[in-house]
């Protein structure tokens, strides 16, 4: 709802449309000094840098407001249907630059900071970057609100406000260590807070019946309360004028909460209550694909679902009819953590709104679309019933009848087939009786997909097959893409450059375009000057490097990078025992060092907390890197780097350097990817597996213009089925024994055969992932790369073509994707 000016709605102040600042240099730094005077209370004289930092990004940011606010009331007074992202998490990266970009403003900004003598480089380095999510999950949001502003669809991204993001990754004697993120320590120049459009959400307490003037209801009588706080930030499109909102909530104290506890006289009691409820949005869950049951994740889910459900119902005129629902809004469902917000909408509509069932669930089945990210077992999400009856006791309710009413369905159409019963409940018996957020946020949603061809045929196939079944056209592929503004143009400008050069302009929000480079592949002066624009980006690579990590990367290495989060199912371990072998053929007089192609590996990965193995296996590729690096026998063609904190800043410095990417979990895990499609886009060239949208990326860039390696999905299954022996593999392959022994034998822990005993046990006895399966597939796929790099005119041609052919993976794609078969949204410029 509009506040009303003050003035008086008709005033002619009122009605004024809102400008920013001049479009000059001369503009830009009246507005600059402005916001150092006014907003930061300091004179340029005798301002720092967090201060300049400041008001540059304010004044950035007042040129973008006249938009937002002229697109906001459009939205308002020609309202058309929306997508409402639920996400819990947004890993935005920096955001000075993108807007800098957006607004079309860099290089007055530039201009305008030299002529008051400021380095802008030096602003830049100030941001702290948003960490409010874990890895791939968190960044495709970040590029699909991008996306969406960039088309000029109206789109609210629904997320939460973490105080401290993903942790800070250290290492001690090469083990991780984490460190609060502490990202608002010095505020945000790019949020809005709104403690007036606070929201209260509810929980706890028990429900009711009532007689509503002879109609039977239940009603909800909460325990305890937070307020949900709304901060928004500015998402603008990329040239277009369009900004849409991302809203982040953050939770506090009721007033009430507190009174009632302090009126008591328990002081401290307030206090510790106050704390309690802050806690909800206090800290991001550092666990990417292995969601922890805890019950403060649960009040996360809700707190954000319900405070952004309840925020877009708000917006509706009084007299809305919400059957037409549906034609206003589809809520996007990022993964299972938003999926308690069917329940929610529910509620709204039949207590509080007051509709019957069956019209309520008819706007709800409509209103809700589902991507689901994973394969992994234990990823798919289930709350028990316990946890859910005691947080949310109505929802729960709710819950329990959608089941009753769906398992009715299915018994309509199969009969009393109890197995099939048993298989697609939404509530779980065993081992606890739960729920399957996975099966309520199908049956509730219009649409359900995966997030590639491979990971969508296998969620069909073997995750969901019965409700695939039950629900023809319910399920589809959307792939997933990012957004070349920020992973091509801001990360990679030499590139970009050069690509302009060679087709000009209008490839960023056109990506198929970059098709016309292959005919550029064949001229060598463009293939000389892609191979400079590498060559700048691995010495700027370097600087940052020495700065950071004081480490140097050597001319002439071939850079390997296997940037993402650390999990066993992505096998950074697999390319350890490639080090290690290359490391093991060189000492024990196998081969001569001089005679291997010289490489740096660089790791990037953070390991969620808990996960015992993870961090065993990061402590691993320190060790070795230890040993590796200091051995004087390998003459320096060998050198390993694990660069700390890998986060999306750091991402966009080492991918446009890099020339192989690492795309090698066990084929039928890894959803899709991302990281995958960046390093493509930027002229590497992947090592991978038949996996995720690595499969799509072969088909694009053809088979001569990647390295395939290892078993496919179909293959791993079989293995399994025959009965998987790691042991057979480890006997089978010398150079596998003698890596594995070398490993055991202490040589990276200073004897100590204790130290990385856990992982070669893991992985003779157990290897969930198959890697000893895949090694030798592995080692022999890698042999090619070095062969096929010592052609670097070669390598280059074929690097033009990896980018020319994957324009496929532009998050725009995505997006027109979601817009044509999911969410039916026009766009409205
Ligand atoms: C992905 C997650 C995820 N899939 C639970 N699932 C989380 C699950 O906090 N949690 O509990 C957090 C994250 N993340 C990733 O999504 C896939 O592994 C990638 O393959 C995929 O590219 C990415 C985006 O679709």
């Amino acid at each position: 709802t509009a506040v009303p000016h003050p003035l008086g709605a008709s005033h002619p102040l009122a009605l004024a449309p809102v400008t920013g600042p001049a479009s000059s240099v001369d503009g830009f730094v009246r507005q600059f000094l402005r916001n150092l005077n006014h907003e930061r209370g300091v004179a340029l004289s005798a301002s720092n840098d967090a201060d300049r930092y400041f008001a540059f990004a304010l004044t950035v940011r007042d040129y973008l407001m006249a938009r937002w606010l002229e697109d906001l009331r459009r939205q308002r007074e020609k309202p058309s249907k929306g997508v409402a992202y639920l996400s819990a998490e947004y890993l935005l990266g920096r955001q000075l630059d993108n807007n800098l970009l957006a607004s079309g403003l860099t290089d007055i900004a530039t201009e305008a900071m030299a002529a008051c003598g400021i380095d802008i480089d030096e602003l830049r380095a100030q941001e702290v970057e948003p960490g409010l999510g874990n890895g791939g999950l968190g960044r495709l949001a970040a590029c699909f609100i991008d996306s969406l502003a960039t088309l000029a669809v109206p789109n609210t991204g629904y997320g939460i406000r973490y105080e401290y993001g993903i942790f800070r990754q250290t290492f001690e004697g090469g083990q991780q260590v984490e460190q609060p993120d502490a990202w608002l320590t010095l505020g945000s120049p790019w949020e809005f807070p709104h403690p007036e459009a606070s929201r209260r959400i509810s929980f706890g307490g028990h429900t009711e019946t009532y007689d509503d003037e002879g109609t039977p209801r239940s009603r909800w009588v909460p325990g305890w309360h937070v307020q949900a706080v709304p901060y928004n930030y500015l998402v603008p499109g990329y040239l277009n004028g369009w900004v849409n909102t991302l809203r982040l909530w953050s939770a506090k104290a009721t007033d009430s909460f507190d009174l009632r506890v302090f009126n008591s006289g328990d002081y401290e009691e307030a206090v510790r209550a106050q704390t309690y409820a802050e806690n909800i949005s206090k800290v991001l869950y550092p666990e990417d694909s292995t969601p922890q049951g805890k019950e403060l994740r649960l009040q996360q889910q809700y707190f954000f679902a319900a405070a952004s459900i309840g925020d877009f119902l708000e917006q509706l005129p009084d007299d809305f009819d919400l059957t037409t629902l549906p034609d206003r809004i589809i809520f996007q469902l990022n993964d299972t953590h938003p999926v308690i917000g069917v329940p929610e909408l529910m509620r709204v509509l039949v207590d509080e709104k007051k509709l019957e069932w069956d019209a309520a669930w008819a706007i709800t089945q409509k209103c809700f679309a589902y991507t689901c990210h994973t394969l992994l077992p234990e990823a798919l999400e289930v709350w028990s019933v316990d946890l859910l009856g005691r947080l949310l006791p109505r929802q729960l309710e709710i819950i329990y009848r959608i089941n009753e009413e769906f398992l009715d369905e299915v018994r309509e159409r199969y009969g009393d087939d109890e197995m099939r019963i048993r298989n697609m409940s939404i509530i779980s018996e065993f081992p606890d009786r739960s729920v399957r957020m996975a099966y309520l946020a199908t049956v509730a949603s219009s649409k359900v997909n995966g997030v590639a061809k491979l990971h969508s045929q296998l969620l069909r196939e073997k995750v969901l097959p019965d409700f695939n079944e039950f629900y023809p056209g319910k399920f589809t592929n959307v792939t997933n893409g990012v957004t070349p503004r920020r992973f091509i143009r801001l990360a990679n400008p030499g590139l970009s450059d050069l690509i302009t050069e060679a087709i000009g302009t209008g490839w960023l929000t056109d990506l198929e375009r970059l098709r016309e480079l292959e005919t550029y592949a064949e001229n060598p002066d463009f293939r000389a000057a892609f191979a400079e624009v590498k060559a700048a980006n691995k010495r700027r690579l370097d600087r940052v490097m020495r700065d950071r990590d004081g480490f140097e990367i050597s001319d002439g290495h071939l850079l390997d990078a296997m940037v993402k989060r650390l999990h066993e199912y992505k096998r950074q371990m697999l390319k350890v025992l490639h080090i290690v072998t290359e490391y093991e053929r060189v000492v024990s007089g196998r081969v001569a060092a001089s005679d291997i192609q010289p490489r740096t590996f660089i790791f990037g990965a953070k390991a969620a907390p808990g996960y015992v193995m993870a961090k065993r296996i990061i402590h691993l590729i320190n060790a070795v890197g230890e040993v590796v690096n200091a051995d004087p026998r390998v003459e320096g063609r060998l050198k390993v780097l694990f660069t700390p904190n890998y986060n999306v800043t750091l991402a966009e410095r080492v991918i446009p350097a890099a020339d192989l990417s690492e795309q090698i979990s066990l084929a039928g895990k890894e959803a899709s990817g991302t990281g995958n499609m960046k390093f493509a886009l930027n002229g590497a060239l992947t090592i991978g597996t038949d996996d995720g949208a690595n499969v799509e990326i072969r088909e694009l860039v053809g088979d001569e213009n990647f390295f395939l390696f290892g078993m496919s999905e179909p293959e791993v299954e079989a293995l399994w089925a025959r009965g998987y022996k790691p042991a057979e593999f480890y006997q089978a392959d010398e150079n596998l024994r003698r890596a594995i022994d070398l490993i055991a034998s202490g040589a990276f822990s200073g004897g100590d055969k204790s130290v990385f005993e856990p992982i070669v046990s893991n992985l003779l006895y157990d290897d969930r992932f198959m890697v000893l399966a895949d090694y030798s597939s592995y080692i022999a796929e890698q042999a090619k790369v070095d062969a096929a790099y010592a052609d670097q005119d070669a390598w280059t041609h074929a690097a033009i073509l990896n980018v020319a052919r994957c324009g496929f993976f532009s998050s725009d794609r995505s997006i027109r994707d979601y817009i044509a078969r999911i969410w039916h949204t026009p766009p409205v410029l």
